[in-house]
Order: structure tokens, then sequence, then C-alpha cells
């Protein structure tokens, strides 16, 4: 049983791990919305980096979802990704856009820049469900309780594997009531969206249950995140690479489809070695 994920122009091959590549795109207060602007290029040379180290979907995203992120009108958020989306949907590889706003998704999904929509929460906004249905774009739904802004205060479960399960299983059942077909969608636990750092190993230890009891390809995202920095005693993001990659290396090792992190040349590199060693090929 080869999983694929079906989006909009690729069919994405799940036999083999794949590696998802982080592209941020940097607020910069000397935009003049320009195709020459600094940030611009700086971030498609970025997404350039990533592909050359290997990344096999980039994902890109406009508003930050990190606990205490300034808040992005949807506004802001076009005129940050518009220009990024223009140009990744001419490289012929799976473009991944990061929005939680169907408005969003609606103008990048009607000017035909992506083929996955990444949501962290889970096609919650208003119309976003019909938007996708009505689209042939591939879709993550992501587990996260409470928003961004109070998610990490005091996050409280009576059993987060299960209550996480159940979420997932039901926003599953209401995408296929909408029409999105089963192969077009992947599940993610939301490593660090309203849990504890308890919970997020609680979860991470349930990967291989979580995947096989959904028959849905399973993506993680954990790169540089507290949870690694916690378990390190890092408290500086760009510290927590190879605690990030140890991470990524665990949850494929236990059912991870795809990996969503900030260092591909690190983490394909780890992938190669534990693939090589494994010598199921
Ligand atoms: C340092 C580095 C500190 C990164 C915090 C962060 C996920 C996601 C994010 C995820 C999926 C982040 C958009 C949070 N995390 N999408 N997005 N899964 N599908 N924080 O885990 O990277 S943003």
């Amino acid at each position: 049983m080869s999983a694929r994920w079906q989006t909009t122009r690729f069919t994405i091959d799940l036999s083999r791990p794949k590696v998802m590549g982080i592209v941020n795109i940097t607020p910069d207060s000397f935009s003049d919305g320009g195709v020459y602007s600094g940030s611009l290029k700086n971030t498609l040379a970025h997404a350039e980096k990533l592909l050359h180290d290997g990344a096999d979907i980039l994902d890109i995203g406009g508003e930050s979802t990190r606990p205490n992120a300034d808040y992005v009108s949807p506004e802001i958020e076009w005129q940050r990704v518009q220009p990024v989306l223009a140009e990744l949907a001419q490289w012929n590889v799976p473009i991944s856009l990061d929005t939680r706003r169907a408005v969003i998704m609606r103008l990048a999904l009607e000017q035909g820049y992506v083929d996955i929509i990444n949501d962290v929460q889970a096609l919650e906004d208003e119309g976003a469900m019909e938007l996708v249905a009505q689209s042939s774009a591939g879709v993550c739904l992501m587990h996260m309780q409470g928003l961004p802004e109070n998610m990490q205060n005091n996050p409280v479960y009576q059993d987060v594997v299960d209550e996480v399960a159940r979420y997932l299983s039901e926003r599953v059942r209401l995408c296929e009531q909408a029409g999105i077909a089963l192969n077009r969608i992947t599940l993610d636990v939301g490593f660090g969206f309203g849990k504890t750092l308890a919970h997020n190993i609680a979860l991470m230890q349930h990967l291989p249950q979580l995947s096989t009891s959904y028959a849905l390809p399973l993506l993680v995202g954990v790169s540089r995140k507290r949870m690694i920095g916690e378990m390190i005693e890092r408290e500086i993001p760009a510290e927590r690479v190879a605690g990030s990659v140890a991470a990524a290396l665990f949850a494929i090792q236990h059912g991870a489809k795809i990996v969503r992190v900030h260092d591909v040349r690190e983490t394909v590199d780890a992938m190669k070695v534990w693939q090589h060693l494994s010598a199921k090929n």
C-alpha cells in the first residue's frame, strides 16, 4: 500500500517520506510591493536553496502562527504571499500555502498558484472547506487547541491522543462530505499548537496508532519548535537544528510521511543515512 497525495498539479508518492521546506516571508518595511523588493529576492533565493537541498514541497506562509505573534491583516498577508506564489508557481515543484483564511485560499486557488492548502485550523474558517472542495488542491488538516494568541496558556486535555484523534476524524468526515476525496487529505496532530511538552511527547509516541487508525498520511512539524528547545535546553531556535533532525527521524520511523522543516539539507542527509542503514531498499 504505497500512499499517494493527490494535489492540484502533482501526485506525491509517499512510499518514501517527503520533506516540506518552510519558506517564511519576512516582513519588509521598505517594500513597495514591487517585483524587485529586497525581501522578495531573499525569499526566492531561500526557496531555491531549499529545493537544491532536496525539499520535495515548499510551504509558503505570510502570517506567523507562533504564540504571541503580531496580528497580520488579510490584506497584508496577501501582499506578502502573492508575489512569492506568482514566481514559485512556475518552478514545477509542489507549492503549499500555509494559511487559515478562506479569502487568502480563494485568491491563491483562483490564480492557480497552489497545489496544497496547509491549514493549522483544519478548514474551520467560514467557507474554507467548500473552497477547497471546489478546487483540486491537496490539503493538510492540523489540530490546534485554542488560537495562536492564547493556545500556549495552560493547555489542558483529558486524553490528548484521543482528543486530537477524534477532532481530526471529524474534520476528515466533514471534508469527505463536502466533496474532498480522501486521497487529497493529510493529517497533522499540530505539535506545539496548544500543547505542553508532555502532550507533544504523548502524541509523538502514539504516531504509529494514529497513522494506522486514520489510514491517511501524517505530516509532522516539529522543526526548531519550543518542544525541541525544552528537551535540549536551547532558547535560540537556530540552535535546535540537530534536535529537530532527531525528532524528524523519530517521526518518520514512527509513521510520518511528510516532515515540515526549516533545515532541509540536514534533514535530507539524516534521512538518507537512515534509509541506507534500514537497507530494505
Ligand atoms: C521556532 C520555529 C519556533 C518554528 C516556532 C516555530 C506547523 C504548520 C506551523 C505544523 C503544519 C512553527 C504553519 C509554527 N507549524 N503546519 N505551521 N504543521 N501542517 N513555529 O506543525 O513553525 S508554524
